[in-house]
Order: structure tokens, then C-alpha cells, then sequence
């Protein structure tokens, strides 16, 4: 655990010193492919995790492949990963597995924001996926594992090691935006309620208090529509 946590520190090191913002209003633009942009994300827990959950929104013309959220430790570039290998999937990944959402098609006539959370518990593996406040069938993988520590977070590309590895036709272009993540599966009206920009408490990420990095070309500015 000590050497874990030292590691840790290297790393938020090497990250430099970063200021926590409140990101409320504001977007991350990734306004074209690269295999370089990313928001290098500093989450600091210092043990294992048994149960995560992750939430954020996208808003993106793409219909290739891209990588929105990517865990990366030397044990498993897919430690954590939620990967959209076509505009109606999602796969999430928990220690190098994963499982696949096919949602439906929208049903609506142009681009919206779409709103994601995503957990999963070690104690029976289930995988929980909310999409625009709807939970679809859950599935599951992984039971009794722990997500490792001392690993890279980053947003808009897939890692394949540990902070690179990036794949130009894996990158996510378009505009994201209320990013977080717990250490905890949250309940129905914890979703809900984040979905509508409210606050909990105990954040692994949160994006009323962010500390982050941005690399190559990422730009930062207020939403151009009302979210929520
Ligand atoms: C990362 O976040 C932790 C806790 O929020 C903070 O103590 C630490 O200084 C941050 N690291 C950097 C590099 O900003
Ligand atoms: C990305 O996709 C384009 C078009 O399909 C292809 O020409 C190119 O080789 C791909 N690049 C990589 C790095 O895979
Ligand atoms: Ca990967």
C-alpha cells in the first residue's frame, strides 16, 4: 500500500500542481481527431475500489468508434473504460472485460447532449448503465474483482498503456461536459438528481471541483445552450 501510494504521489507530481475549478457553465471542446488531445484527470484515491460509478455528458456528431473515459493501470490499459464502438453502443470495462449496451436509436431529429452513469459493484459484479436518466437491463462481470491504484485517468481517448497508446480513429470529438465519479454505486435518485445538475458529497471527481490537465488541442468554454 505504501508503494502504491507513493506512486501515486509521483504521479500527481509529474501531473504538476493543478488547480481545482469549478467547471459548472463550461465545456471541454475537442474540436478535431488526434491521437495527443486528452484531459489528464487527478483523482486521488489511494486504495482499491469494490465500486464506482461514473457520470458525465457527451455531445458528439461522430459515427466511428471513440473512447470517452479511460482507467488505465500497469496491470490492464482497460482497468476502467467506457468505450462507444458505434453511435448505438456502449461498452464498459471493468480489469480488461467488459459488457455491451445497445441502446436504441433516437428517436429525435437532431444532435442532443446525452447523458451517461455507469457503476459497477465487485460483490455481484453488476453493471448498472443510465442513459438519459433510464436504466436498461443490467449485466454483470468481474465479481470479486478491485480496481487498482496508481493508474492514469483521462478523458476523450482509450489508453492502451499506461497515459498513451492513443489511436487517432479512437478519439472523441465533440464537446463534454459534468464529469464525476464515486467510489460507490449510487442509487436511483442519486442519478436523477445529478442528471439534473445537482450535488452530492464524497467525490472521487467532481466537476464543481476539478483538477485536471489538458494535452494538445482542448478547449475550454461555456456550454452554448442550456445543459439541463
Ligand atoms: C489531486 O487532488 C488531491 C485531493 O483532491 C490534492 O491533494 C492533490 O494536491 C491534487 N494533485 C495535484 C497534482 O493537483
Ligand atoms: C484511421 O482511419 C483512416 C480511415 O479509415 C485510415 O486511413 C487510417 O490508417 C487510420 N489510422 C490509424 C492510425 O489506424
Ligand atoms: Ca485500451
Amino acid at each position: 500500500m505504501e508503494i502504491l501510494h507513493s506512486s501515486l504521489v509521483i504521479l500527481a507530481c509529474l501531473l504538476g500542481s493543478l488547480a481545482e475549478e469549478d467547471l459548472q457553465t463550461n465545456v471541454f471542446i475537442f474540436p478535431e481527431s488526434s491521437n495527443t488531445a486528452a484531459v489528464v484527470l487527478n483523482a486521488s484515491f489511494q486504495d482499491p475500489f469494490t465500486s464506482v460509478t461514473v457520470c458525465l455528458r457527451s455531445y458528439t456528431l461522430l459515427n466511428r468508434a471513440y473512447g470517452l473515459f479511460s482507467y488505465a493501470t500497469r496491470k490492464s490499459d482497460n482497468e476502467l473504460l467506457i468505450f462507444k464502438p458505434k453511435p448505438n453502443q456502449y461498452n464498459f470495462y471493468v480489469g480488461g472485460t467488459s459488457v455491451t449496451f445497445s441502446v436504441p436509436e433516437r428517436m429525435t431529429s437532431g444532435p442532443q447532449w446525452e447523458h451517461i452513469c455507469m457503476s459497477w459493484e465487485s460483490a455481484t459484479g453488476l453493471v448498472e448503465f443510465w442513459l438519459d436518466g433510464q436504466p436498461l437491463p443490467r449485466m454483470g462481470m468481474k465479481k470479486g474483482y478491485s480496481i487498482g491504484t496508481g493508474g492514469s485517468l483521462l478523458l476523450a481517448q482509450d489508453q492502451d498503456s499506461v497515459g498513451g497508446g492513443f489511436d487517432i480513429n479512437q478519439s472523441f470529438t465533440g464537446e463534454l461536459t459534468d464529469v464525476y465519479m464515486w467510489d460507490r454505486v449510487l442509487t436511483p435518485d442519486e442519478v436523477l438528481l445529478i442528471r439534473n445538475g445537482g450535488t452530492l458529497s464524497k467525490y472521487i471527481l467532481n466537476w464543481r471541483s476539478l483538477s485536471y490537465q489538458i494535452k494538445g488541442y482542448v478547449v475550454v468554454k461555456p456550454s452554448l445552450m442550456t445543459i439541463y
